[in-house]
């Protein structure tokens, strides 16, 4: 008999090359995001939210500040005697482990602290992506499907579907085809890579997913295409705001949708509340030269200069005569005077000193590029980038 009914396992261990520097030091996952929050906060919250209380994080790349922000999961409510976060770092032991060579492995490395928990469920996450979703309903869907595995799913443009595992389903719901980022992609309907595994199915197929030679050890390449041919294996879908903040564009996109007049992720829902661990900031000042337009700005923030349309975090000074728009600005930089930024992500604990140009070219630039500028980095006066 299971112990309890649902273990959380969220994986936070990519990568994530393509957020850049942003992601060059810290585990994807730990990247601040939205003025004050980091992106694992989402799926943390989710996870309370939901009444689940026992989650692993699976971290491997970078895992300090992931570490430093969890520590024992107070701002999440899961510092607690029954439950709790447990962080879950590739180890030597006497079994044979190894650095996780994929998601699957990632799971199969740590089948013994699923066994200790021993749930009923195994709901695996990504640690990467910004949603609110109550995983109740999709663990109601699963059990009466009477399903082995359940995907969530949701569309997306078309365009951008070769960036996903794509499903086929048929009337009744079940996954009957799947297929990893194809190239030429049968249907637009995108695996949320958030899957609720009966823990029986979870352990059978991860190991024998690790006695495989030649494999990527992978959910969505290897294990979930071949379960579908023989497992029942089902679609929940999911209309509400996903996004998965894989790039720098869809980074830089979910934090500009949440300055809308209708943000299409709302942060003020007092009955889905993200929690983030509390920082001990002075209220935000803003000068008597400061204009302030459309913009979320974090606390102890000193504002001097203009700010129209974007994101401004904890801490930061914008000096008299700056002009930052359409930017993300993290914790404790300094925007020095007279300077420019335009579609810029300045990382934490920037100096930008005077008369600095960044950013977009001109008027009639329509490029999708977007300026980062990575941590501890100082940019001397003059400067255009
Ligand atoms: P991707 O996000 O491209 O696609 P992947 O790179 O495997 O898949 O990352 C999934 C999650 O696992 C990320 O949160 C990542 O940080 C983490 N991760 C990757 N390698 C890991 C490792 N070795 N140890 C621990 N954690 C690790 C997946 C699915 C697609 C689906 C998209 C949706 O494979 O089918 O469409 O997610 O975003
Ligand atoms: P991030 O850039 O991801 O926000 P943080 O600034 O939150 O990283 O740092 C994570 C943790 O590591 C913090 O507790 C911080 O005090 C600590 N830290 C930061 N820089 C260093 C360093 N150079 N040496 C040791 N610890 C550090």
């Amino acid at each position: 008999m299971p112990s309890i009914e649902t273990l959380a396992m969220i994986l936070a261990g990519g990568e994530g090359r393509r957020l850049d520097v942003l992601s060059e030091k810290r585990a994807k996952p730990a990247v601040p995001f939205g003025g004050k929050y980091r992106i694992i906060d989402f799926c943390l919250s989710n996870c309370v939210n939901s009444g689940i209380y026992y989650v692993g994080v699976l971290t491997q790349y970078n895992p300090r500040s992931l570490h430093e922000h969890i520590k024992i999961g107070k701002a999440w409510d899961l510092d607690r005697i029954k439950g709790g976060v447990f962080i879950l770092q590739p180890y030597i032991s006497d079994e044979r482990t190894n650095w996780y060579r994929g998601t699957a492995d990632a799971i199969y490395q740590n089948l013994r602290f699923i066994r200790d928990i021993n749930p009923g469920l195994v709901l695996i996450l990504s640690g990467d992506h910004i949603y609110k979703m109550d995983y109740r309903k999709m663990i109601k869907f699963h059990l009466e499907r009477e399903a082995e595995v359940t995907i969530s799913a949701i569309e997306v443009p078309w365009e951008e579907a070769s960036r996903f595992g794509i499903m086929e389903v048929n009337e009744e719901g079940r996954v009957i085809g799947f297929e990893e980022k194809p190239r030429f992609p049968a249907s637009n309907l995108a695996s949320m890579g958030i899957y609720v595994f009966s823990r029986d199915i979870l352990e059978e197929e991860v190991k024998k997913e690790a006695m495989r030679e030649g494999t990527s050890y992978d959910f969505g390449k290897d294990v979930i295409p071949r379960l579908i041919t023989r497992n029942r294996v089902f679609a929940y879908r999911f209309e509400e705001y996903w996004k998965d903040v894989g790039t720098l564009t869809a980074f830089w996109e979910a934090n500009m949708e949440l300055l809308q007049a209708d943000p299409p992720l709302n942060l003020r829902d007092d009955d889905w509340p993200i929690y983030t661990p509390l920082e001990d900031r002075p209220p935000v000042k803003l000068g008597r030269t400061a204009v302030v337009e459309n913009s979320i700005i974090g606390s102890g923030s000193v504002i001097n200069g203009i700010v129209e349309h974007s994101v401004i975090f904890g801490g930061v000074y914008v000096a008299e005569g700056a002009r930052v728009v359409d930017s993300i600005v993290m914790n404790d930089s300094k925007i020095g005077e007279n300077s420019f930024l335009d579609r810029v992500i300045i990382d934490k604990q920037v100096i930008v000193e005077r008369e600095v140009y960044l950013g977009k070219e001109d008027e009639t630039w329509e490029g999708e590029s977007i300026t980062v500028v990575g941590k501890n980095c100082h940019i001397p006066s003059g400067t255009v980038i």
